[in-house]
């Protein structure tokens, strides 16, 4: 294994200046804190907490992290709460602005937690919802790996990727899901440092719980290391009646510890004379200190020990994955710390003001960067200048977008699915040696196969950083797929966690940026599932991650399978999801023409100006969703002219043009298509100039609508949506019959664009087993409901076919 990096020893002046800036960074941390609720207290009324005490929990190890151990390379996911350290320490670097920290919380300042696309400060990875930036770093590694094992980006020195963790954020289960997948993997270049201040939100966590992570970090290959007592607790030991000491500590309950700490020196005092003050010379070891020395001695653990902290650091030189476990203090220097209920406590003013002075910063120089140091000035900048972590210049990296043809190669057959024709597309694109090809990457959570991704990983095989052979192939076993693993691999096997899934497409969708070598991501599923790993998913589309989301099969067509593979909602997430784009479509011709706009769209990074032809502000790039099915169905025969392609982008067309009576329009999206072609049959001959609207994304469509809404109320009065520009024709009088195998509100919008009345059909409830006609008939989605619902909506003499089918 290379050496990933070691330090020559620290200097004793430069610990000095990186315990100048530890006091710096909780200055900074909590007076962004206490000015921004003040500033808002007195403007709005509101004080909006800011996390004072769990930030404070990690300043000594972000000051050891950023000022010391970090090479640019090297990217963090910070704990959500420790946000104001991170932007204390971009201020010190020169990397963040004072009126950012000013409006702190406010209407975009700094964000209370660090976010790659709002803050301007070069977050690395976003957090918030705890637990997932922990798992991103992982697969962050296991992405860096892919790439080198792929030759590319070699000129580049290996990161590292670090979580902070809040002791309580380990209850989340995505972390465990994510240690085995790393383990399963061979995760290296991953260091995990947890923040052990033995409280969560609420309350104080449960004794022991370093112990269990010990264990479980070992087991499944981990390096562990336990930072529990800082320098001067150590060289306490080491006095006669340390010991005793010791034992003391090691068995003091949490929560005791916590309040002792909240209360203070003298409370120290008294409760270790009363509990060994009389076991020989431990007396002395405590009379001889003062109040505030035994304070300072009690609260030196571990994570609040530079000497100790970056002597742990520096030692590692390998790349096996790391966990720290640092013993720290909940509001750490503060007077909040320790306290129980301190997770959104604030200081009083006047807590501030003493600490202020404590902290030796003279009013109205707040801000100043070199304000309250006992160093010289000049020492602590040159220090600064040249703090390994800065000096790399931009850590948001570039690269090259690869051409898409417009038009991508399969052949359609005259009865498919949605997803056979997935496969047959990407298989079309497997045997191509393009660029484009080289830089696909699949993966899927044990549901390749039955995705449809197998003839893909045929060509392509599965990677690992080692190649591993297929019995089943050696041993002449005949066999559909072949399952080899080589570092050239491009489909990353992935065991069924979902949440994993969502991540590391996150991670293998930001690798543009954060590897400067640029993946296009496709993942699949089974769209049910999506809701497993919804947040995680929800988290990849908040840091801009890109990707190409397919889930398959989804509704109804998992008819056999019953109501706990089929899904409902997920079309509406589809269209409330930001930084995703949803597609549906019915036909393969519509699905090459919107894989080929996904590859290109997952890439771009253009301006946000809106598209005057959809109002959807397509330069700009995002991730994208694709519904499909195993329905098979009739496919048509018709050339892909560049106008269909468009409106197959767009979000819809006609597929059967509304007449100028037009008294009933049926929309709908998806497999479900061959339904309403059959009820616009059967209505044809007693409702006029029927038409029938193709809709491949309701997202988009909706999109761009509010979108259009919204510029006509800034005054662009000749903005027109897509949805606009397609109804402008059609009678106020028709009604409009959505339909698809989903939730019906999906649709049901449709009538608000021009007033026309709706009755959206779909699926609101749990299915049950039974066959696609059944389940069709038992929901209302067949062709006889849509006639039956045309009759109901647009009045007129009584349907035939209906009567003849009742
Ligand atoms: C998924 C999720 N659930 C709940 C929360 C609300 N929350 C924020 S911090 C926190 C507890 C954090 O405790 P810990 O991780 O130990 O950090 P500390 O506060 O001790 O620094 C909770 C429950 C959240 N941010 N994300
Ligand atoms: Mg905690």
């Amino acid at each position: 294994m290379p050496k990933t990096g070691s330090h020559p020893p620290i200097s004793p002046a430069d610990l000095a200046i990186l315990g100048e800036l530890e006091r710096k960074v909780l200055w900074l941390a909590s007076w962004t804190i206490h000015n921004a609720n003040h500033l808002r207290e007195n403007v709005d009324g509101l004080k909006v907490g800011g996390h004072q005490a769990s930030s404070a929990s990690l300043a000594t190890i972000m000051t050891a992290l950023y000022f010391r151990s970090l090479r640019p390379q090297d990217r963090v996911a910070v704990k959500p709460h420790a946000s104001p350290n991170f932007h204390a320490i971009q201020y010190l670097l020169g990397k963040q602005t004072r009126e950012k920290l000013e409006d702190f919380r406010g209407y975009k300042g700094a964000q209370s937690y660090p976010s790659r696309t709002k803050d301007a400060d070069d977050v690395d990875f976003s957090t918030g919802s705890v637990g997932l930036g922990v798992a991103q770093t992982l697969f962050s590694s296991l992405t860096q790996d892919y790439v080198r094992a792929h030759g590319w980006g070699l000129d580049r020195p290996e990161g590292r990727m670090v979580a902070l963790i809040g002791d309580a954020e380990l209850d989340e289960g995505n972390i465990f899901e994510a240690i085995l997948e790393g383990w399963k993997q061979g995760l290296r270049n991953c260091w995990w440092i947890i923040d052990y201040n033995r409280q969560s939100l609420d309350a104080v966590v449960r004794e022991g719980l370093w112990e269990r992570y010990e264990q479980l970090f070992k087991n499944f290959g981990w390096d562990v290391v336990i930072l529990k007592y800082g320098s001067l607790q150590q060289a306490a030991f080491r006095e006669p009646g340390g010991e005793t000491l010791r034992q003391w500590i090691d068995n003091c309950p949490n929560q005791l510890y916590s309040a002792l700490v909240f209360q203070g020196g003298a409370a120290w005092r008294k409760r270790l004379m009363d509990e060994i003050g009389d076991q020989g010379a431990v007396t002395k070891l405590i009379e001889q200190r003062s109040d505030d020395e035994l304070a300072r001695l009690m609260n030196n653990l571990g994570g609040h020990d530079l000497p100790s902290i970056v002597e742990a650091f520096d030692k590692i030189d390998h790349d096996r994955p790391t966990c720290f476990i640092a013993y720290t203090v909940k509001g750490f220097g503060l007077p909040i710390a320790g306290h129980k209920d301190n997770h959104a406590g604030l200081m009083t003013p006047a807590q501030m003001e003493t600490f202020r002075q404590a902290m030796n910063i003279r009013t109205g120089h707040e801000w100043d960067l070199f304000e309250g140091l006992r160093a010289k000035p000049e020492q602590v900048k040159a220090f600064l200048d040249k703090v390994p972590f800065a000096s790399g210049g931009a850590r948001r990296l570039k690269s090259p977008q690869l051409a898409v043809p417009a038009e991508l190669a399969v052949t359609i057959q005259p009865e498919m699915s949605t997803q056979f024709g997935f496969g047959a597309l990407l298989n079309e694109l497997a045997r191509e040696k393009t660029p484009l090809a080289e830089r696909i990457v699949t993966t899927s959570p044990d549901v390749t196969v039955s995705t449809n991704l197998g003839p893909w990983v045929n060509r392509r095989g599965l990677f690992a950083r080692e190649n591993m052979a297929d019995t089943f192939k050696s041993e002449r076993i005949p066999s559909t797929f072949n399952w080899e693993f080589s570092p050239k691999g491009q489909h990353i096997e992935l065991g069924i966690a979902e949440m994993n899934l969502f991540i590391l497409l996150s991670a293998l969708g930001l690798s543009h940026s954060i590897n400067g070598e640029r993946l296009l991501p496709i993942g699949t599923l089974y769209d049910p599932f999506i809701a497993r790993g919804l947040d995680a998913l929800n988290y990849a589309c908040y840091q801009d991650a890109r990707f190409i989301l397919v889930a398959t099969p989804s509704g109804l067509t998992l008819a056999p399978e019953g109501g706990a593979h089929q899904s409902i909602a997920e079309p509406l997430i589809g269209l409330a999801q930001d930084g995703l784009a949803a597609f549906e479509p019915a036909f393969v011709d519509e699905l090459a023409a919107i894989l080929a706009f996904s590859l290109e769209y997952i890439q771009k990074d253009g301006d946000d100006a809106a598209s005057e032809r959809n109002w959807l502000r397509d330069e700009t790039g995002g991730s994208v969703y694709l519904r499909l099915s195993t329905r098979p169905v009739e496919q048509i025969k018709r050339p892909m002219t560049p106008e269909l392609r468009q409106a197959i982008v767009d979000g819809a067309y006609w597929l059967r043009e509304p007449g100028p009576n037009c008294q009933v329009v049926v929309a709908y999206t998806g497999a479900i298509a061959p339904e309403p072609i059959q009820a616009i049959g059967l209505m044809a001959e007693d409702r006029r100039d029927v038409g029938l609207l193709a809709v491949t994304s309701a997202d988009r469509l909706n999109a761009g609508w509010t979108a259009a809404l919204r510029a006509r109320e800034r005054g662009l009065i000749h903005a027109r949506s897509h949805i606009e520009r397609l109804f402008a024709e059609l009678p106020g009088n028709c009604g409009i019959v959505s339909v698809l195998d989903g939730h019906p509100a999906t649709l049901a919008w449709l009538g608000a664009v021009n007033g026309h009345r709706v009755r959206p059909l779909g699926v609101e409830h749990f299915g049950q087993t039974g066959s696609l006609p059944d389940l069709y008939r038992h929901y209302g989605i067949d062709a006889n409901a849509i006639v039956a619902a045309a009759q109901a909506i647009a009045p007129g003499r009584p349907i035939r076919h209906l009567r003849a089918l009742g």
